[in-house]
């Protein structure tokens, strides 16, 4: 079988990288995709006798998505440099030419829909190029990761570093809710079959916590994903990187503990607002658009998919901060929601993902128009079904 585009490519180059002594620059986003996937390839570096100079998880919130201005600013004090993107960049066209310019080569690792174009970065991976005859096209980024580590680690294999990365992927494709068939299903059930056998402190908690016993491995794992997902960031890292990277210490189960008690106060906001949303929505709506104010970018998405799984029609949920707006889309199989996004991109500052589930950013000015845009899309939609 054929390989992912690039997958070797990218091998060489890191390998290169790490022989020449090169400042590599690991950056990712902030949900588990995002993070196991920046720990696979930073473990991995690491095993092969390479430094890593910089790690940064971006803060959406703050940000936008994927690599900014602000973040290279950060980060351009370790050009020249290799600058690794998982998870994000496939829709960074200006923003990778700008870390050129600054002396990067960049390397892009994502799985997000392509967005006509493909950034000008030096290797791209994402299984969805047109040009990537790679039968299997909905890997997470931890699984491309995985694989690349796989390609990397090939005359250096090391079976307990294998397995500890594969629980990794395992989390991480599941927490972002990829098709569990084919590569996605062995990676998964390779990985929780180990999870059990963890190694890594910042696990091995959650099975203390939740008993074996009393719950099913794939129920600890969901646990794990719902109070990981989304942590508190500081230094451009945030919790749930430290935790899973953390040496064992004694203060590790009461960290975890107030992680859990976070996560329990975040579920029930989350609640809250999809019952008052649900209150406003009209049976006969083609679509649902509703912004919050108080609401953190980080639950656009969750309330999105509660309201979607209720209503099943597109749903458009967004935050509104500093004349800012970002939000998260859901759709039913028959519809785009990337393919919705770029028929209104015009009004947009950003947006991409997958056909499923999205994500948006706009300036507050150009709300009213986007709505109208969305409306009149999915008015001809339902005319040409
Ligand atoms: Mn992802």
């Amino acid at each position: 079988m054929s390989k992912i585009k690039n997958l070797k490519k990218a091998s060489s180059r890191i390998k290169k990288a790490i022989n020449n002594k090169e400042n590599i620059i690991l950056f990712s986003d902030a949900d588990l995709d995002g993070v196991t996937s920046l720990i696979i390839l930073e473990e991995t570096i690491k095993n092969l006798g390479g430094n890593i100079s910089s790690r940064y998880i971006f803060n959406r919130g703050k940000e936008g998505n994927g690599l900014s201005e602000n973040a290279l600013k950060f980060l351009k004090k370790y050009a020249p440099g290799l600058l690794i993107l998982m998870d994000c960049g496939i829709g960074n066209f200006k923003e990778v030419d700008s870390a050129q310019k600054l002396g990067f080569e960049v390397l892009i690792i994502d799985h997000h829909l392509i967005l006509g174009k493909i950034p000008r970065a030096e290797i791209v991976i994402d299984p969805k190029q047109k040009t990537d005859k790679y039968a299997f096209k909905f890997l997470a980024a931890c699984g491309i990761c995985f694989k690349l580590s796989q390609e990397l680690l090939k005359n250096k294999k090391c079976l307990s570093l294998e397995q500890s990365l594969l629980e990794l992927a395992a989390i991480g494709t599941l927490s972002d809710k990829m098709p569990l068939e084919e590569d996605n299903k062995t990676l998964i059930e390779d990985g929780l079959a180990h999870l059990p056998f963890t190694l890594r402190p910042g696990l091995k908690v959650f099975f203390k916590i939740f008993n074996l016993g009393k719950y099913f491995v794939n129920e600890i794992v969901q646990k794990i994903i719902s109070i990981l997902q989304h942590t508190e960031m500081k230094n451009h890292l945030n919790e749930s990187y430290k935790l899973l990277t953390s040496a064992h210490d004694k203060e590790i189960e009461k960290k975890v503990k107030k992680l859990i008690e976070r996560s329990l106060k975040q579920l029930e906001l989350v609640k809250e607002i999809v019952q008052k949303i649900e209150k406003k929505v009209s049976s006969d709506s083609v679509f649902i658009f509703e912004g919050e104010k108080d609401v953190s970018i980080d639950f656009t998405g969750s309330i999105a998919s509660r309201l979607f799984a209720k209503f099943q029609k597109p749903i458009f949920i967004f935050a509104v901060k500093n004349n800012i707006i970002r939000g998260s889309a859901r759709a039913p199989k028959e519809i785009n929601s990337v393919e919705a996004l770029s028929h209104c991109s015009f009004c947009l500052k950003d947006y991409g993902g997958h056909a499923p589930a999205s994500g948006f950013c706009l300036k507050k000015q150009n709300l009213g128009k986007f709505k109208i845009c969305l409306e009149e899309y999915f008015l001809n939609l339902d005319e040409s079904i």
